[in-house]
Parts: structure tokens; C-alpha cells; sequence
């Protein structure tokens, strides 16, 4: 289904003046501190948060998996849905694929579908933690870093394969995420494990195209539970400068071990000009993959306050990092929870606007802890929500995605066209 462009205007139309008020008195108040408010509207409406393509079907647990109706069937389906997204509320540009989940037998046709959609393909993803069927050999004991050197040459093949892939929908970027590791103290020996994943990715890297980036994810534990291979954004760090210039790093919000300071990881792989990407979600206990800002927004705010600083600074050497939801819908409806992810990024990253860096500096520089608190948190209980609305009207969005959303029955327009007992893949 599309979405009816006068349906969104006719919503948009009942909200308008709460809209207005809300928005005036915030613009003002901001203006009146020396903001400047359209300045501020552009770029929330530019920053793009890209959507992976497993994320659009009910997620599971390793205990069950409850589906819920309409969920996307094939690719095509998957690129309806995350033009669904980005037509409420604009800011969803971009799709995320993983191979095999989700490969792309015609690249131009799959193209022109997303180009019709207002949509761009995103960093590619591999996928060498899952045996696919026929498979020659078994991913049990790992791919990049397997003892076995030909199970090393499988996994290298098949990143080359998703780079193929990329390159024919215009991906520009490669992630890798490795499972490998190991359960039990012993099983594997540390050095050889990471040797063995420098020079696997040492030849994905050779097959890189020119103006592609390759993003190395890192993970303490899961699915292995002793160890896993790049555990943190060290290993990973060294696996990217070692590779080269190409190569960076890439932060998962669920990948930290309980009360990891994330924000200042941000920072040193900034300052290093080596965060390449970005994935969102939020969690309580481990890699929990809720909706992001559901459980810590302060945390949130806080690293997009580091984020803000690192691509704001005129000094800064890194590159604008690829940002990518990447949570599991286990209870909600996957699209109302995306709007809620893409929502929550663009509030913390708006508050992260806010806030006085000069002023922010020269309390630190004075040791005035009290003064340094009392600015952030100026910032983060700003309720930016009416330039977020507004930013996205005026990109051509709805001024409540999820009001919208119900309102024009998107999901019962989806179970009537797709049945009521679909499965998607991923995961
Ligand atoms: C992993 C990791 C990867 C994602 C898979 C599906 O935990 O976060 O980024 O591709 O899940
Ligand atoms: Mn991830
Ligand atoms: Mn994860």
C-alpha cells in the first residue's frame, strides 16, 4: 500500500493549532537564548536514520516467536513498508539489507522500486552466524576466524558476495557483525581466533570498492557465552586500523556489558575519526533490542551529545556515521515501533543541539561540576518534541506519525493485502 497523500494533510490539518502554539512558545524561548531556529529545523529534517530490513516482521526470542498479521513477505514487501515509514514522517530515507536474508535477484528493479519510494540502500549486511541450507560448510565453531582454513574462505567469499550485492543498489559500506567466539573456558585460543579474523578481513578488504567503507560491529557475549571473537570497541578499533582507512568501527547501543559509559566510546572513536556506524536500540539487561529511548533517554541524550560535538567540531576528522535502528519487535507492531525509535533519535539528538558547548567548556575548564550538570540537563528537559513535529511537516510528514499511523489503518490495510499469517525473515 502507499499512503494517501491527503489522508496525512487532512490529520495533519486537526493538530495544527495545538501544533502552532506549542511550536511558537518553543521557537521563541529558543530564539530568546541566542538558537537559531531554522537553522536548528534543517538539520533535524536532514539527519536520515536508515531501517534494517529484518526489523519489519515480529521478533522472537529463542523461546517463541508470536507473529503478527501482515508482516512484509518478499523484499519488495520490505521496501512498501519502510516507504510506508519514511512517508509519515520523513526521516527514515534509507534501507538496510542482510544477506542472505534478503538478496536482491534484480539489483536495478529492486533500485528503481526503492528510488519510487523516496528510498536509498544503506550499509549491507553478512551474515556468516547462520548455517543457510546446502550450505557446504558449517558455521558451529565460527567463519572469519575458524581453525579451519577453508571455513574461513567460505565466510570471506560470501562478504565478497553482499559487497556484489551492494554495489548493485548503491550501497556504499559493509558491515560486518561476527558471532564467533567461544562457550567454554579453553575452547579457543584468543590470539590465533584474532589473527585469523585480521587476515580474513584483511581479503574482504581487498574487495572493497574505492569509495566503500567496511564497519567492524563488536559484542561481549551472545551467542557465544565465554568469549566472543571482537569482543569490544578496542578489538575492534585495532581490527580497523590495521586494515586501513577504509576501515572503522561500529557502535551497537546493546553491545556493552551493564553500565558500559558508551557516550565516552563515542568520543575516543570520534576523536580517532573511526566511528563508522551507528545501531540503535535500547535495552535493560544485555543486547535486549527494545525500542530506542524506552529505558535510558538520559544515556541516549548523552551520546548524541558526544555525537553532536564529533560531527559539529570543525576539526573533527570523522566521517558523518551511518545510522541504522536495529531492535526486535517482540510485543508491538514493528512500524509503530520504528516510528517510536526514529522519534526518540531525533529528540535526543535535537536536545543534544541545545546545548551551550561554550558554555559547557568553559565549566569544565573551571572544574565546575555543579555548572557542566546544570547545562546538559537544560538541554535534555528542553521538550524539543514541537521542532521535531515541525521539522517533519514541513519535510512533508505527519505531525503524529503514530496518529497517523491508526488513524489511516495502515495495518489493517496490510494484513487485507498481505493475509494475516505472514513470516518475514530476519530474525
Ligand atoms: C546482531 C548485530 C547485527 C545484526 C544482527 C541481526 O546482534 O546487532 O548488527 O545484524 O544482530
Ligand atoms: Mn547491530
Ligand atoms: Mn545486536
Amino acid at each position: 500500500m502507499k499512503l494517501d497523500a491527503q489522508h496525512l494533510q487532512a490529520h495533519n490539518q486537526q493538530a495544527i493549532a495545538d501544533h502552532r502554539a506549542a511550536f511558537d512558545y518553543t521557537a521563541a524561548r529558543l530564539t530568546g537564548q541566542g538558537l537559531d531556529v531554522p537553522q536548528l529545523l534543517d538539520k533535524i529534517a536532514a539527519l536520515q536514520i536508515a531501517i534494517p530490513s529484518w526489523a519489519l516482521g515480529t521478533g522472537g526470542t529463542r523461546f517463541a516467536r508470536f507473529s503478527g498479521g501482515g508482516e512484509p513477505r518478499t523484499l519488495e514487501e520490505k521496501i512498501a513498508d519502510v516507504g510506508l515509514l519514511h512517508a509519515i514522517n520523513r526521516s527514515s530515507g534509507a534501507i538496510s539489507l542482510h544477506i542472505p536474508w534478503d538478496i536482491p535477484e534484480d539489483a536495478a528493479a529492486i533500485r528503481a522500486l526503492a528510488q519510487a519510494h523516496d528510498l536509498v540502500f544503506d550499509a549491507v549486511n553478512s551474515n556468516t552466524f547462520q548455517d543457510q541450507p546446502n550450505q557446504s560448510l558449517s558455521y558451529k565453531f565460527g567463519s572469519l576466524s575458524h581453525s579451519d582454513k577453508a571455513h574461513r574462505q567460505l565466510a570471506v567469499r560470501h562478504n565478497i558476495d553482499v559487497i556484489r550485492h551492494g554495489e548493485g543498489l548503491g550501497s556504499k559500506a559493509l558491515t560486518v557483525w561476527l558471532s564467533d567466539g567461544s562457550c567454554f573456558p579453553g575452547q579457543q585460543n584468543f590470539r590465533k581466533a584474532f589473527q585469523r579474523t585480521l587476515e580474513s578481513l584483511q581479503e574482504i578488504y581487498t574487495a572493497l570498492p574505492v569509495d566503500w567503507k567496511i564497519l567492524i560491529e563488536y559484542k561481549p557475549y551472545e551467542p557465544n557465552f565465554y568469549s566472543t571473537v571482537i569482543q569490544d570497541w578496542g578489538t575492534s578499533h585495532l581490527l580497523a586500523s590495521k586494515l586501513g582507512k577504509k576501515a572503522y568501527s561500529l557502535v551497537d547501543l546493546g553491545h556493552h556489558l551493564p553500565n558500559t559509559n558508551i557516550e565516552q566510546i563515542v568520543a575516543t572513536l570520534m576523536m580517532e575519526g573511526k566511528l563508522g556506524g551507528f545501531h540503535f536500540n535500547d535495552s535493560k539487561y544485555g543486547d535486549d533490542d527494545l525500542t530506542v529511548g524506552s529505558i535510558r533517554p538520559y544515556q541516549l541524550f548523552l551520546i548524541f551529545n558526544e555525537l553532536v560535538y564529533g560531527m559539529e567540531d570543525p576539526a573533527s576528522i570523522n566521517p558523518t556515521p551511518a545510522w541504522m535502528i536495529d531492535a526486535s519487535h517482540n510485543v508491538k507492531d514493528p512500524l509503530e515501533d520504528l516510528l517510536q525509535s526514529v522519534e526518540a533519535i531525533k529528540i535526543a539528538y535535537t536536545q543534544a543541539l541545545l546545548v551551550n558547548r561554550e558554555e559547557l567548556e568553559a565549566a569544565r575548564e573551571n572544574n565546575d561540576a555543579a555548572r557542566a550538570q546544570e547545562i546538559l540537563q537544560d538541554a535534555f528537559r528542553t521538550d524539543v518534541r514541537p521542532l521535531v513535529a515541525e521539522a517533519r511537516q514541513r519535510s512533508g510528514g505527519a505531525l503524529n506519525p503514530i496518529g497517523l499511523f491508526r488513524h489511516a489503518n495502515v495495518r489493517r490495510q496490510l494484513v487485507q493485502e498481505r493475509g494475516l499469517k505472514t513470516i518475514s525473515t530476519g530474525l
